[in-house]
Protein backbone atom coordinates (compact mmCIF):
# COMPACT_ATOMS: atom_id res chain seq x y z
CA UNK A 1 0.00 0.00 0.00
CA UNK A 2 0.82 3.49 -0.40
CA UNK A 3 0.59 5.06 3.07
CA UNK A 4 0.66 8.67 4.38
CA UNK A 5 2.02 8.78 7.82
CA UNK A 6 1.01 12.08 9.04
CA UNK A 7 2.80 12.93 12.02
CA UNK A 8 5.29 10.67 11.18
CA UNK A 9 8.32 12.44 13.04
CA UNK A 10 7.06 12.13 16.40
CA UNK A 11 7.22 9.63 19.02
CA UNK A 12 4.50 6.76 17.60
CA UNK A 13 4.81 8.01 14.44
CA UNK A 14 8.15 7.75 13.37
CA UNK A 15 8.25 4.16 14.84
CA UNK A 16 5.05 2.74 12.67
CA UNK A 17 6.41 4.42 9.51
CA UNK A 18 9.58 1.75 10.12
CA UNK A 19 7.34 -0.91 10.99
CA UNK A 20 5.44 -0.14 7.86
CA UNK A 21 7.87 0.59 5.68
CA UNK A 22 9.65 -2.74 6.77
CA UNK A 23 6.21 -4.88 5.12
CA UNK A 24 7.00 -3.40 2.22
CA UNK A 25 4.88 -0.02 1.89
CA UNK A 26 5.46 2.60 0.08
CA UNK A 27 5.28 5.60 3.04
CA UNK A 28 5.27 9.04 3.08
CA UNK A 29 5.89 11.25 6.19
CA UNK A 30 4.32 14.72 6.18
CA UNK A 31 5.16 16.59 9.36
CA UNK A 32 4.97 20.21 9.96
CA UNK A 33 8.11 19.53 12.86
CA UNK A 34 6.35 21.87 15.21
CA UNK A 35 6.96 18.84 17.57
CA UNK A 36 10.15 20.43 17.06
CA UNK A 37 9.49 23.51 17.55
CA UNK A 38 8.17 23.30 20.71
CA UNK A 39 11.01 21.78 22.25
CA UNK A 40 12.78 24.70 21.28
CA UNK A 41 9.92 26.41 22.86
CA UNK A 42 9.65 25.18 26.24
CA UNK A 43 13.65 24.92 26.22
CA UNK A 44 13.60 21.10 26.13
CA UNK A 45 15.27 18.19 24.15
CA UNK A 46 14.00 14.61 23.90
CA UNK A 47 16.19 12.20 26.44
CA UNK A 48 17.36 10.72 23.31
CA UNK A 49 19.24 12.06 20.66
CA UNK A 50 17.23 12.57 17.48
CA UNK A 51 18.38 13.64 14.06
CA UNK A 52 16.48 15.52 11.41
CA UNK A 53 13.90 13.63 9.94
CA UNK A 54 15.87 14.09 6.35
CA UNK A 55 18.78 12.12 8.16
CA UNK A 56 17.09 9.58 9.62
CA UNK A 57 15.17 8.50 6.37
CA UNK A 58 18.82 8.54 5.00
CA UNK A 59 20.01 5.61 7.39
CA UNK A 60 17.20 3.85 7.08
CA UNK A 61 17.40 3.39 3.28
CA UNK A 62 21.33 3.05 3.54
CA UNK A 63 19.93 -0.03 5.97
CA UNK A 64 17.15 -1.72 3.96
CA UNK A 65 16.91 -0.04 0.58
CA UNK A 66 13.76 1.43 1.46
CA UNK A 67 12.65 4.62 0.69
CA UNK A 68 11.13 6.92 3.37
CA UNK A 69 9.91 10.26 1.70
CA UNK A 70 9.57 13.63 3.56
CA UNK A 71 7.03 16.53 2.90
CA UNK A 72 7.25 19.45 5.48
CA UNK A 73 3.71 20.26 5.47
CA UNK A 74 1.32 22.00 7.88
CA UNK A 75 -1.67 19.96 8.28
CA UNK A 76 -3.25 22.91 9.77
CA UNK A 77 -2.80 25.43 7.44
CA UNK A 78 -1.85 24.09 3.84
CA UNK A 79 -4.90 23.19 2.94
CA UNK A 80 -3.94 23.55 -0.50
CA UNK A 81 -0.91 22.00 -0.33
CA UNK A 82 -2.83 19.09 1.36
CA UNK A 83 -5.38 18.80 -1.11
CA UNK A 84 -3.03 19.32 -4.02
CA UNK A 85 -0.62 16.44 -2.54
CA UNK A 86 -3.57 13.72 -2.13
CA UNK A 87 -4.80 14.34 -5.23
CA UNK A 88 -1.33 13.76 -6.52
CA UNK A 89 -0.27 10.84 -4.51
CA UNK A 90 -3.75 9.00 -3.95
CA UNK A 91 -2.57 6.85 -0.90
CA UNK A 92 -4.51 4.07 0.08
CA UNK A 93 -4.05 4.46 3.61
CA UNK A 94 -3.82 7.84 5.88
CA UNK A 95 -2.02 7.68 9.26
CA UNK A 96 -3.54 10.64 11.32
CA UNK A 97 -1.12 11.28 14.30
CA UNK A 98 -0.44 15.03 13.64
CA UNK A 99 -1.63 16.90 16.52
CA UNK A 100 -0.50 18.75 19.91
CA UNK A 101 -0.32 16.11 21.93
CA UNK A 102 0.28 16.87 25.20
CA UNK A 103 -2.27 17.81 28.07
CA UNK A 104 -0.13 20.14 29.91
CA UNK A 105 0.92 21.94 27.27
CA UNK A 106 -2.55 22.00 25.91
CA UNK A 107 -3.60 23.73 29.49
CA UNK A 108 -1.02 26.48 29.94
CA UNK A 109 -2.12 29.54 28.77
CA UNK A 110 -4.74 31.00 26.44
CA UNK A 111 -2.25 30.87 24.17
CA UNK A 112 -2.08 27.36 24.22
CA UNK A 113 -5.46 26.43 24.51
CA UNK A 114 -5.84 28.50 21.31
CA UNK A 115 -2.89 27.03 19.87
CA UNK A 116 -4.43 23.42 20.58
CA UNK A 117 -7.90 23.87 19.04
CA UNK A 118 -6.41 25.90 16.05
CA UNK A 119 -3.88 22.95 15.40
CA UNK A 120 -5.63 20.17 16.16
CA UNK A 121 -9.40 20.75 15.00
CA UNK A 122 -8.06 22.21 11.83
CA UNK A 123 -5.32 19.47 10.93
CA UNK A 124 -8.46 16.91 11.16
CA UNK A 125 -10.88 18.76 9.73
CA UNK A 126 -8.56 19.93 6.21
CA UNK A 127 -7.43 16.42 6.07
CA UNK A 128 -11.60 14.80 5.78
CA UNK A 129 -12.50 17.68 3.46
CA UNK A 130 -9.36 17.39 1.22
CA UNK A 131 -9.99 13.67 1.32
CA UNK A 132 -13.25 14.28 0.08
CA UNK A 133 -12.75 17.31 -2.36
CA UNK A 134 -10.51 15.05 -4.04
CA UNK A 135 -12.37 11.95 -4.33
CA UNK A 136 -9.68 9.71 -3.28
CA UNK A 137 -10.40 6.12 -1.78
CA UNK A 138 -8.28 6.11 1.05
CA UNK A 139 -8.48 4.45 4.85
CA UNK A 140 -7.94 6.93 7.55
CA UNK A 141 -6.44 5.74 10.67
CA UNK A 142 -6.21 8.00 13.11
CA UNK A 143 -5.08 8.03 16.63
CA UNK A 144 -7.46 9.41 18.96
CA UNK A 145 -6.98 8.71 22.84
CA UNK A 146 -9.24 6.78 26.11
CA UNK A 147 -9.68 10.24 27.69
CA UNK A 148 -12.48 10.88 25.49
CA UNK A 149 -14.08 8.96 27.77
CA UNK A 150 -13.33 10.29 30.80
CA UNK A 151 -12.44 9.52 33.96
CA UNK A 152 -14.85 9.20 36.34
CA UNK A 153 -15.57 6.19 38.16
CA UNK A 154 -18.86 4.78 35.95
CA UNK A 155 -18.58 1.04 37.96
CA UNK A 156 -19.12 -0.50 33.92
CA UNK A 157 -16.89 -1.29 31.22
CA UNK A 158 -16.16 1.08 28.96
CA UNK A 159 -17.05 -0.68 25.36
CA UNK A 160 -15.15 0.34 21.90
CA UNK A 161 -16.69 3.94 21.06
CA UNK A 162 -20.64 3.31 21.14
CA UNK A 163 -23.02 2.94 23.78
CA UNK A 164 -26.47 1.32 23.61
CA UNK A 165 -29.01 3.20 25.34
CA UNK A 166 -32.88 3.00 25.37
CA UNK A 167 -34.92 6.02 25.23
CA UNK A 168 -39.14 6.24 25.54
CA UNK A 169 -40.50 7.20 22.37
CA UNK A 170 -43.63 9.61 22.16
CA UNK A 171 -45.96 6.42 22.38
CA UNK A 172 -43.95 5.13 25.91
CA UNK A 173 -42.56 2.33 24.09
CA UNK A 174 -38.66 1.90 24.67
CA UNK A 175 -36.67 2.05 21.47
CA UNK A 176 -32.98 0.60 21.11
CA UNK A 177 -30.49 3.23 20.00
CA UNK A 178 -26.92 2.90 19.68
CA UNK A 179 -24.44 6.29 20.43
CA UNK A 180 -21.01 7.64 20.50
CA UNK A 181 -20.10 7.11 24.14
CA UNK A 182 -21.08 10.43 26.09
CA UNK A 183 -17.10 12.32 26.06
CA UNK A 184 -16.29 14.10 29.02
CA UNK A 185 -12.73 15.20 27.92
CA UNK A 186 -10.32 16.53 31.04
CA UNK A 187 -8.09 18.61 29.20
CA UNK A 188 -8.24 21.35 26.47
CA UNK A 189 -6.20 18.44 24.13
CA UNK A 190 -8.62 15.29 25.47
CA UNK A 191 -11.25 17.93 24.10
CA UNK A 192 -9.80 18.78 20.46
CA UNK A 193 -9.83 14.32 20.22
CA UNK A 194 -13.54 14.48 21.20
CA UNK A 195 -14.27 17.07 18.75
CA UNK A 196 -12.51 14.77 16.16
CA UNK A 197 -14.70 11.84 17.04
CA UNK A 198 -17.80 14.13 15.81
CA UNK A 199 -15.83 15.47 12.37
CA UNK A 200 -15.19 12.11 11.94
CA UNK A 201 -19.23 10.88 12.76
CA UNK A 202 -20.11 13.66 10.33
CA UNK A 203 -17.78 13.08 7.06
CA UNK A 204 -18.38 8.87 7.47
CA UNK A 205 -22.36 9.30 7.30
CA UNK A 206 -21.91 12.15 4.90
CA UNK A 207 -19.54 11.27 2.62
CA UNK A 208 -18.73 7.78 3.23
CA UNK A 209 -15.51 8.29 4.21
CA UNK A 210 -13.86 5.11 5.31
CA UNK A 211 -12.52 6.00 9.10
CA UNK A 212 -10.80 4.14 12.07
CA UNK A 213 -10.03 5.69 15.44
CA UNK A 214 -7.86 4.40 17.60
CA UNK A 215 -8.82 5.33 21.13
CA UNK A 216 -4.88 4.82 22.50
CA UNK A 217 -3.83 4.72 26.34
CA UNK A 218 -1.05 5.95 27.63
CA UNK A 219 1.96 4.69 25.11
CA UNK A 220 5.24 3.80 27.39
CA UNK A 221 8.40 2.39 26.01
CA UNK A 222 10.86 3.99 23.29
CA UNK A 223 12.06 1.15 21.31
CA UNK A 224 10.92 -1.15 18.86
CA UNK A 225 12.69 -3.83 16.65
CA UNK A 226 13.21 -1.25 13.86
CA UNK A 227 14.53 1.91 16.04
CA UNK A 228 16.68 -1.17 17.82
CA UNK A 229 18.65 -1.24 14.74
CA UNK A 230 20.83 1.68 14.40
CA UNK A 231 21.48 4.12 17.24
CA UNK A 232 20.18 7.05 14.33
CA UNK A 233 16.66 5.03 14.00
CA UNK A 234 16.91 6.12 17.65
CA UNK A 235 13.04 7.41 18.97
CA UNK A 236 12.05 10.62 20.60
CA UNK A 237 11.65 10.39 24.13
CA UNK A 238 9.85 13.24 26.13
CA UNK A 239 10.51 13.37 30.18
CA UNK A 240 9.52 17.20 30.87
CA UNK A 241 6.92 17.96 32.60
CA UNK A 242 4.24 18.97 29.96
CA UNK A 243 5.23 15.72 27.32
CA UNK A 244 6.62 13.22 28.73
CA UNK A 245 4.14 10.93 30.15
CA UNK A 246 3.70 9.26 33.37
CA UNK A 247 5.11 5.68 33.01
CA UNK A 248 8.05 6.90 31.06
CA UNK A 249 8.61 9.92 33.21
CA UNK A 250 8.68 7.59 36.30
CA UNK A 251 11.47 4.74 34.59
CA UNK A 252 13.85 7.94 33.99
CA UNK A 253 13.19 9.61 37.59
CA UNK A 254 14.30 6.45 38.20
CA UNK A 255 17.53 6.29 36.61
CA UNK A 256 18.22 9.79 37.50
CA UNK A 257 17.96 9.45 40.99
CA UNK A 258 14.83 11.43 41.08
CA UNK A 259 11.97 11.07 43.41
CA UNK A 260 8.41 9.53 41.39
CA UNK A 261 6.52 12.03 40.55
CA UNK A 262 2.98 11.12 41.89
CA UNK A 263 0.20 13.82 41.42
CA UNK A 264 -2.22 13.99 44.27
CA UNK A 265 -2.98 10.72 46.04
CA UNK A 266 -1.48 8.76 42.87
CA UNK A 267 -5.59 7.18 42.89
CA UNK A 268 -5.68 7.77 39.09
CA UNK A 269 -6.33 4.94 37.01
CA UNK A 270 -5.24 4.90 33.14
CA UNK A 271 -4.62 2.54 30.41
CA UNK A 272 -1.18 1.93 28.88
CA UNK A 273 0.27 0.27 25.80
CA UNK A 274 3.54 -0.88 24.98
CA UNK A 275 5.06 1.14 21.76
CA UNK A 276 5.84 -1.92 20.14
CA UNK A 277 2.07 -2.68 20.44
CA UNK A 278 1.20 0.58 19.20
CA UNK A 279 3.15 -0.31 16.34
CA UNK A 280 1.38 -3.13 16.12
CA UNK A 281 -2.19 -2.22 16.09
CA UNK A 282 -2.31 -0.01 13.59
CA UNK A 283 -1.15 -2.53 11.28
CA UNK A 284 -4.16 -5.08 12.77
CA UNK A 285 -6.44 -1.57 11.91
CA UNK A 286 -5.16 -1.00 8.04
CA UNK A 287 -5.58 -5.05 7.70
CA UNK A 288 -9.30 -4.71 8.82
CA UNK A 289 -10.84 -1.32 7.05
CA UNK A 290 -14.36 -0.49 7.11
CA UNK A 291 -16.41 0.21 4.00
CA UNK A 292 -17.33 2.73 2.18
CA UNK A 293 -20.59 3.84 4.14
CA UNK A 294 -20.30 1.85 7.90
CA UNK A 295 -19.75 3.92 11.02
CA UNK A 296 -16.71 5.03 12.14
CA UNK A 297 -14.91 2.01 13.57
CA UNK A 298 -13.90 2.63 17.06
CA UNK A 299 -11.10 0.54 18.76
CA UNK A 300 -9.56 0.77 22.34
CA UNK A 301 -6.31 0.80 21.89
CA UNK A 302 -4.81 -0.57 24.73
CA UNK A 303 -3.34 -3.61 26.53
CA UNK A 304 -3.81 -3.02 30.78
CA UNK A 305 -4.60 -0.66 32.86
CA UNK A 306 -2.72 0.78 36.12
CA UNK A 307 -3.27 2.72 38.99
CA UNK A 308 -0.21 5.32 39.25
CA UNK A 309 0.34 5.24 42.67
CA UNK A 310 1.00 0.85 41.82
CA UNK A 311 3.25 2.08 39.23
CA UNK A 312 5.28 4.41 41.45
CA UNK A 313 5.82 1.72 44.00
CA UNK A 314 6.34 -0.60 41.54
CA UNK A 315 9.06 1.05 40.31
CA UNK A 316 10.04 2.29 43.69
CA UNK A 317 10.26 -1.49 44.93
CA UNK A 318 12.57 -2.14 41.18
CA UNK A 319 15.29 0.50 41.76
CA UNK A 320 15.11 1.72 44.73
CA UNK A 321 13.61 5.07 43.92
CA UNK A 322 11.93 7.02 46.73
CA UNK A 323 8.43 8.44 46.15
CA UNK A 324 6.82 11.93 46.26
CA UNK A 325 3.34 12.67 46.76
CA UNK A 326 2.98 16.05 45.42
CA UNK A 327 0.56 19.07 45.31
CA UNK A 328 -1.63 17.57 41.84
CA UNK A 329 -1.52 20.38 38.77
CA UNK A 330 -4.70 19.04 37.12
CA UNK A 331 -8.40 18.92 37.71
CA UNK A 332 -9.28 15.71 37.80
CA UNK A 333 -10.31 12.79 40.37
CA UNK A 334 -8.51 12.10 43.09
CA UNK A 335 -9.13 8.15 42.21
CA UNK A 336 -11.32 6.65 39.35
CA UNK A 337 -12.20 2.93 38.50
CA UNK A 338 -11.12 1.55 34.98
CA UNK A 339 -11.81 -1.30 33.09
CA UNK A 340 -11.53 -1.21 29.32
CA UNK A 341 -12.96 -3.59 26.59
CA UNK A 342 -10.51 -4.03 23.92
CA UNK A 343 -11.68 -7.83 22.46
CA UNK A 344 -11.67 -6.22 18.95
CA UNK A 345 -7.40 -5.88 18.71
CA UNK A 346 -7.56 -9.39 20.73
CA UNK A 347 -9.17 -10.90 18.05
CA UNK A 348 -7.38 -9.54 15.75
CA UNK A 349 -4.01 -11.51 16.58
CA UNK A 350 -2.50 -8.48 18.97
CA UNK A 351 -0.38 -10.40 21.50
CA UNK A 352 -0.07 -7.45 24.29
CA UNK A 353 3.42 -6.93 26.04
CA UNK A 354 2.77 -6.42 29.58
CA UNK A 355 4.85 -4.13 32.30
CA UNK A 356 6.05 -7.36 33.58
CA UNK A 357 7.92 -8.64 30.27
CA UNK A 358 11.28 -7.09 31.27
CA UNK A 359 10.24 -4.07 29.16
CA UNK A 360 10.49 -1.29 31.88
CA UNK A 361 14.63 -2.07 32.74
CA UNK A 362 15.10 -1.58 28.89
CA UNK A 363 13.97 2.30 29.59
CA UNK A 364 15.77 2.32 32.84
CA UNK A 365 19.17 1.65 30.74
CA UNK A 366 18.40 4.30 27.71
CA UNK A 367 17.76 6.86 30.64
CA UNK A 368 20.94 6.20 32.38
CA UNK A 369 22.56 5.80 28.97
CA UNK A 370 21.52 9.48 27.93
CA UNK A 371 21.13 10.58 31.82
CA UNK A 372 23.77 13.56 31.01
CA UNK A 373 20.91 15.15 28.63
CA UNK A 374 18.24 15.59 31.41
CA UNK A 375 17.91 19.02 32.56
CA UNK A 376 16.60 18.13 36.11
CA UNK A 377 14.81 21.64 36.59
CA UNK A 378 12.09 20.38 33.39
CA UNK A 379 11.27 17.26 35.80
CA UNK A 380 8.51 18.98 37.76
CA UNK A 381 5.03 19.24 35.85
CA UNK A 382 4.44 22.63 36.33
CA UNK A 383 1.46 23.69 34.01
CA UNK A 384 -1.91 24.25 35.94
CA UNK A 385 -5.56 23.18 35.21
CA UNK A 386 -6.52 26.41 36.90
CA UNK A 387 -5.39 29.76 38.21
CA UNK A 388 -6.60 28.70 41.44
CA UNK A 389 -4.55 25.53 41.45
CA UNK A 390 -1.81 27.24 39.78
CA UNK A 391 -1.29 29.22 43.47
CA UNK A 392 -0.74 25.98 45.44
CA UNK A 393 1.69 23.94 42.84
CA UNK A 394 4.38 25.36 43.74
CA UNK A 395 7.81 24.10 42.07
CA UNK A 396 10.98 22.44 43.27
CA UNK A 397 13.19 21.30 41.26
CA UNK A 398 13.88 18.52 42.92
CA UNK A 399 10.78 17.15 42.96
CA UNK A 400 10.18 17.77 46.71
CA UNK A 401 6.33 19.38 46.94
CA UNK A 402 5.53 17.01 49.51
CA UNK A 403 2.62 18.58 50.77
CA UNK A 404 -0.19 20.46 48.93
CA UNK A 405 0.12 24.42 50.90
CA UNK A 406 -3.96 24.60 50.17
P1 LIG B 1 4.24 13.72 18.95
O1 LIG B 1 4.00 15.12 19.38
O2 LIG B 1 5.53 13.08 19.29
O3 LIG B 1 4.02 13.60 17.36
C1 LIG B 1 3.07 14.35 16.66
C2 LIG B 1 3.69 14.78 15.34
O4 LIG B 1 2.74 15.51 14.60
C3 LIG B 1 4.90 15.69 15.55
O5 LIG B 1 6.00 15.22 14.80
C4 LIG B 1 4.41 17.06 15.06
O6 LIG B 1 5.46 17.83 14.51
C5 LIG B 1 3.34 16.66 14.04
N1 LIG B 1 2.30 17.68 13.86
C6 LIG B 1 1.55 18.28 14.82
N2 LIG B 1 0.71 19.18 14.25
C7 LIG B 1 0.91 19.12 12.90
C8 LIG B 1 0.37 19.81 11.79
N3 LIG B 1 -0.54 20.78 11.95
N4 LIG B 1 0.82 19.50 10.56
C9 LIG B 1 1.77 18.55 10.37
N5 LIG B 1 2.34 17.86 11.40
C10 LIG B 1 1.92 18.16 12.65
O7 LIG B 1 3.03 12.85 19.52
P2 LIG B 1 2.90 11.26 19.68
O8 LIG B 1 3.17 10.92 21.09
O9 LIG B 1 3.64 10.60 18.61
O10 LIG B 1 1.34 11.09 19.43
C11 LIG B 1 0.85 10.90 18.11
C12 LIG B 1 -0.67 10.84 18.14
O11 LIG B 1 -1.08 9.77 18.99
C13 LIG B 1 -1.30 12.11 18.70
O12 LIG B 1 -2.39 12.49 17.91
C14 LIG B 1 -1.73 11.72 20.10
O13 LIG B 1 -2.88 12.42 20.46
C15 LIG B 1 -1.98 10.23 19.97
N6 LIG B 1 -1.74 9.54 21.25
C16 LIG B 1 -0.49 9.55 21.83
C17 LIG B 1 -0.30 8.89 23.04
C18 LIG B 1 1.02 8.90 23.75
O14 LIG B 1 1.10 8.38 24.90
N7 LIG B 1 2.09 9.43 23.18
C19 LIG B 1 -1.37 8.20 23.64
C20 LIG B 1 -2.61 8.21 23.01
C21 LIG B 1 -2.78 8.87 21.81
N1 LIG C 1 0.84 11.90 36.43
C1 LIG C 1 1.51 11.81 37.64
N2 LIG C 1 2.81 12.18 37.65
C2 LIG C 1 3.47 12.61 36.53
C3 LIG C 1 2.77 12.68 35.31
C4 LIG C 1 1.44 12.33 35.29
O1 LIG C 1 0.96 11.41 38.66
O2 LIG C 1 4.66 12.91 36.64
C5 LIG C 1 -0.59 11.50 36.38
C6 LIG C 1 -1.50 12.57 35.81
O3 LIG C 1 -1.94 13.47 36.82
C7 LIG C 1 -2.63 11.72 35.21
C8 LIG C 1 -1.92 10.44 34.77
O4 LIG C 1 -0.69 10.40 35.48
O5 LIG C 1 -3.53 11.37 36.21
C9 LIG C 1 -1.64 10.36 33.28
O6 LIG C 1 -0.90 11.49 32.85
P1 LIG C 1 -0.03 11.43 31.50
O7 LIG C 1 0.68 12.73 31.34
O8 LIG C 1 0.79 10.20 31.51
O9 LIG C 1 -1.16 11.20 30.39
P2 LIG C 1 -2.20 12.19 29.71
O10 LIG C 1 -2.06 13.58 30.14
O11 LIG C 1 -3.55 11.58 29.83
O12 LIG C 1 -1.80 12.14 28.16
C10 LIG C 1 -1.10 11.05 27.54
C11 LIG C 1 -0.66 11.52 26.16
C12 LIG C 1 -1.89 11.86 25.33
C13 LIG C 1 -2.81 10.66 25.27
C14 LIG C 1 -3.18 10.18 26.67
C15 LIG C 1 -3.89 8.86 26.63
O13 LIG C 1 0.19 12.66 26.29
O14 LIG C 1 -1.47 12.21 24.01
O15 LIG C 1 -3.98 10.97 24.58
O16 LIG C 1 -1.96 9.93 27.41
S1 LIG C 1 -5.03 8.70 27.95
O17 LIG C 1 -4.37 9.04 29.20
O18 LIG C 1 -5.47 7.31 27.95
O19 LIG C 1 -6.11 9.63 27.71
Amino acid sequence: MKIAVLGGDGFCGWPTSLHLSEQGHEIHIIDNLSRRWIDTELGVQSLTPMDSIQERCRIWKTLTGNELHFHLLDLAKEYERLRQWLAEEKPDAIIHFAEQRAAPYSMKSDRHKVYTVNNNVNATHNLLTAMVETGIDAHLVHLGTMGVYGYSSVGAAIPEGYLDVEIENLEGEKKGLEILYPTKPGSVYHMTKSLDQILFQFYAQNDGVRITDLHQGIVWGTHTDQTRRHEQLINRFDYDGDYGTVLNRFLIQAAIDYPLTVHGTGGQTRAFIHLQDSVRCIELALSDAPKAGDRVKIFNQMTETHRVRDLAEMIARMTGAKVAYLPNPRKEAEANDLIVRNEQFLALGLDPTTLQEGLLDEVVEVAKKYAHRIDRSRVPAVSAWTKDIAKRVETDPEGKRLKSVS
